[in-house]
């Protein structure tokens, strides 16, 4: 049995659109194929569409008692150039971890112009 299901998510930092397709299948002969080719497309996708726009920038000051970060943040194309700037953090979002040098990729959500960081991870080489 092979159960697809394919969603539409937004690839934000390259305004292109890709197809997500997730394959929940048993190893069979004959699904291998098709598994495989699944694999690749998605390859590049997340497994459900993330909100918000996608950014890198370098940390600069972590306050964790109003939860705000200062990132010197790369240009948000359609969203704003590149600067540095004080972001309210959402409360599930790690941030104890986090030091001022730390270079980071995050995701923003834009709430008519308030912006807040729904997700930290550190940036790949
Ligand atoms: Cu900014």
């Amino acid at each position: 049995m092979t159960r697809l299901r394919a969603s539409l998510c937004e690839t934000l930092d390259r305004d292109a659109v890709c197809v997500v397709a997730t394959a929940t299948r048993r190893v069979r002969k004959g699904v291998a194929a098709l598994g495989l080719a699944l694999a690749l497309i998605s390859a590049g996708c997340r497994q459900t569409a993330p909100e918000g726009h996608a950014t890198r920038g370098v940390v600069q000051r972590v306050d964790l008692e109003h939860r705000e970060i200062l990132v010197d943040h790369e240009e948000i194309p359609g969203v704003m150039h590149e600067m540095t700037m004080l972001f309210g953090v959402a409360a599930d979002v790690e941030l104890e971890a986090l030091a001022a040098g730390d270079v980071i990729e995050f995701r923003v959500r834009d709430d008519d112009g308030l912006f807040t960081v729904t997700e930290i991870r550190p940036s790949l080489p």
